[in-house]
């Protein structure tokens, strides 16, 4: 079995539920470990390139706003990333996870446990958890800097912007 990374996020529902406790116990059962973390308001670009996949689904304005927070007032516009790595991590993480739907997630699962579906037919679903290694490696350079991620997963390299040098993404 191989170690692999992925991105987790508690998503606008989970904060105002005040769930991160709960959901990161559940998640501790994967035995992955945490490698970077950082809470983020996000931005209407960022929203749309993390779904940028389901950009035709008739559901995505609505998906985009929810990812957003903003129906949930101005202390739970925000989400919490976390980048997990251990061994078989995605398959181990996305069955704590559960189902996207959360009427059809196994009831013991986050978001069968703590998910619904709102009057207007969108998923609050709790969590986001990376779906494959291509989608995994993807999330993670769209939501981290190398320098907040406490192992080496990816190749970098330096590049000199502004006559100031920084570290990114090779
Ligand atoms: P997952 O998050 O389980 O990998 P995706 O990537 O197919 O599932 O969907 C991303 C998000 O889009 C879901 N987490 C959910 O919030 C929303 N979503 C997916 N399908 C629907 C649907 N049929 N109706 C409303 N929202 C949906």
């Amino acid at each position: 079995m191989a170690i692999e990374h992925l991105l987790i996020l508690i998503k606008p529902d989970g904060i105002k539920k005040s769930l991160t406790g709960n959901v990161l116990a559940k998640f501790s059962e994967a035995r992955a470990a945490i490698i970077g973390t950082k809470i983020i308001r996000v931005h209407k670009k960022l929203a749309e390139a993390h779904y940028y996949k389901l950009r035709n689904k008739p559901f995505f304005t609505d998906l985009v706003e929810y990812f957003q927070g903003k129906i949930y007032g101005e202390f739970y516009d925000r989400i919490l990333a976390f980048v997990y790595q251990g061994e078989d991590a995605i398959a181990r993480m996305r069955r704590i996870v559960g189902a996207t739907n959360p009427e059809e997630a196994d009831p013991m699962s986050i978001r069968g446990s703590y998910g619904r579906i709102t009057t207007k037919g969108v998923y609050e679903n709790v969590v986001h958890c990376s779906s494959d290694l291509l989608e995994s490696e993807r999330e993670i350079k769209l939501w981290f800097k190398p320098e907040d991620i406490v192992e080496k997963i990816y190749p970098v390299k330096k590049i000199i912007f502004e006559k100031v040098e920084k570290i990114i993404w090779d």
